[in-house]
């Protein structure tokens, strides 16, 4: 029956010299049937039509041996020679309904498509599965216009979603260059809810390529891509599941608050790498601060060294201040690297939205990365959010780095927070007179901190420095180390600039080093407490605020 069919699994086949090699391609595909490939295309754009038959005829004896269907691209008239499974239609190929009319409604017919447009067409017209892409450039295809990236396939699958039956009903792979490194990230990256209570259309499948058919063994590698599918990608199997809310607010905020001690000593007592890729102005108070909180900072800038260092368990701050095409490539390296080793990344997207050169590159990392904690000022989460392919009603645009009066509504904030976490898996933090941060399920309010703290540079960067501390020291519950790092900070700022010798920023930038130092270690030692002083709010109730619109 189709509908039985597993997509999850799906090999594209390339007999070019490049992927192949000298290789015999019906070997190689035996080899992934033995690795686990669930359904297997045959893509051939160059031989001719007698060679493509009897190959086809071969890998399809293989294929059944395996139980796994053949699919032809292109191809209609070679799918009814070899008498196979189906085919796979290109935009240039044959259309759908007329390749149903000859193949009958038993066949699998599957189409590729990189925009909602293309989608609606396809489903209508009756394909069984949509291959959506390009979800990154390939050697093998380099058509710009259709690279779609992650934000192209969540909106065409949250189209398929919300439309008719037939839409929700039809099965999807995602195409582009995927391989064992950015596979579970690319899955975990497409499932975006958009409600806490909704399950999202998932995609079905992820297409490979070369990925097995240029692997030196082609068995081992559809094994591994195999194993990798059915498991969750390190950097969230490290970390517990988003809890509710306990129904008392104050039993919520007690417990929040023995969170943020617990965080506390475990930043003093494992120290902590904090990998912080950023060329900016700040260097010696950033490097203060991370060892005033108790982290170990190291300012590495070189994406070569981000695999050692992201062995060590620390986190990697990207901080966004200065972006040059070098830096942007070390980033998305580095990221990839700590992506798969599970260490959690902070980005810091400083300024983002104030350029078009900021705004491709937050689009660029936000699209070949995934990051545990995204914080930033109104504006700069505003960016984020366009970047994450939603519409914002909102006209304003950001002039500099330093953030201005507010936009918007505390309600509106925690609405943007949630909503934004919801969709990028992860937890979100905007700063401002209160903060709001939220991992799509629980959302605080916080309004601690000091008028002081935004007359001095710097104090994004190092507060970030300081919440990658707490992530990497405190990898359960990503939202409560935040909230814990973010009270660190901040109480400390009030401490420092309520202190006689404080006079103005100038005094509080040292003051605030050494309060950062006392109050975490008094904290550590059990001595004091963030209770008395902490200004934690639970926000219940986000409502839609109707501010961010799928695009
Ligand atoms: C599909 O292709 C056939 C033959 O090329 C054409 O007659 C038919 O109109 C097309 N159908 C649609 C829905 O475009
Ligand atoms: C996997 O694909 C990505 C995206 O194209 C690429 O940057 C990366 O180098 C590939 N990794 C491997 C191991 O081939
Ligand atoms: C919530 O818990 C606190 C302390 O545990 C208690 O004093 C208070 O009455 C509770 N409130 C409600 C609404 O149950
Ligand atoms: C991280 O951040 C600042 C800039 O924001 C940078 O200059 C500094 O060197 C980095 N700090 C550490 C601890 O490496």
């Amino acid at each position: 029956m189709k509908d039985a069919i597993d997509y999850s699994l799906y090999l594209v086949t390339d007999s070019t010299e490049a992927i192949l090699g000298s290789r015999d391609l019906v070997d190689v595909v035996e080899q992934a049937l033995l690795g686990g490939v669930t359904i297997v295309q045959y893509r051939d754009k160059i031989s001719d039509t007698g060679l493509l038959i009897s190959t086809a005829k071969k890998l399809h004896e293989k294929c059944k041996a395996y139980n796994i269907p053949l699919l032809i691209n292109d191809r209609v008239d070679i799918a009814l020679a070899v008498g196979c499974e189906g085919v796979h239609l290109g935009q240039d190929d044959m259309n759908v309904s007329e390749a149903r009319r000859i193949l009958g409604q038993d066949a699998i017919i599957g189409a590729t498509v990189s925009s909602i447009f293309e989608a609606r067409i396809a489903v209508s017209r009756g394909a069984d599965y949509l291959g959506i892409g390009t979800l990154y450039a390939t050697n093998t295809k380099k058509n710009t216009k259709d690279i779609i990236g992650i934000n192209g396939i969540r909106k065409i699958l949250h189209f398929l979603d919300t439309a008719d039956d037939a839409s929700k009903k039809v099965k999807t792979v995602c195409i582009g260059s995927v391989n064992a490194s950015n596979l579970q990230r690319i899955i975990h990256q497409l499932h975006a809810p958009s409600s806490p209570s909704i399950t999202p259309k998932a995609i079905d499948g992820a297409a490979i390529v070369s990925a097995i058919i240029g692997a030196p063994d082609p068995k081992a590698a559809s094994a591994h891509l195999s194993k990798l599918l059915h498991s969750s990608p390190p950097f969230k199997s490290r970390s517990t599941a988003p809890h509710f809310w306990l129904e008392n607010n104050s039993d919520e905020i007690a417990h929040v608050l023995a969170q943020a001690e617990k965080a506390t000593q475990s930043v003093r007592s494992t120290t902590p790498l904090s990998h912080n890729m950023t060329n900016l102005v700040v260097q010696n108070f950033a490097a203060n601060v991370a060892l005033a909180v108790g982290a170990s900072p190291i300012m590495a800038n070189y994406a070569a060294e981000a695999s050692d260092l992201a062995a060590f368990g620390g986190a990697l701050v990207v901080n966004m201040g200065t972006v040059t095409p070098d830096g942007l490539a070390n980033y998305k390296q580095a990221i990839a690297t700590y992506n798969l080793a599970g260490g959690p990344v902070v980005l810091d997207p400083v300024g983002a939205g104030a350029t078009s050169v900021r705004r491709a590159a937050l689009s660029e990392v936000m699209d070949v990365g995934y990051f545990d904690l995204i914080k930033g000022n109104e504006r700069e989460i505003l960016a984020v959010a366009r970047a994450s392919g939603f519409a914002v009603d909102d006209t304003s645009q950001q002039r500099g780095v330093d953030s201005g009066t507010a936009l918007f509504s505390t309600k509106q904030r925690a609405y943007i927070v949630s909503r934004l976490a919801l969709r990028e898996r992860n937890v979100v933090l905007m700063t401002g007179a209160t903060d709001l941060i939220s991992d799509g399920i629980r959302t605080y309010a916080i309004s601690n901190g000091h008028a002081y703290l935004g007359m001095i540079t710097g104090s994004g960067c190092t507060l970030g420095t300081t919440l990658s501390a707490y992530l990497a020291a405190n990898q359960g519950d990503k939202l409560l180390a935040a909230v814990a790092g973010l009270l660190h900070y901040e109480i400390a700022a009030e401490y420092a600039a309520h202190r006689e010798d404080v006079k103005g920023p100038g005094t509080f930038v040292p003051a605030f080093i050494d309060e950062l130092y006392v109050r975490g270690l008094g904290v550590a030692g059990g001595t004091s407490g963030w209770e008395g002083r902490a200004r934690v709010e639970c926000v219940k109730d986000v409502g839609d605020e109707g501010l961010l619109k799928e695009d």
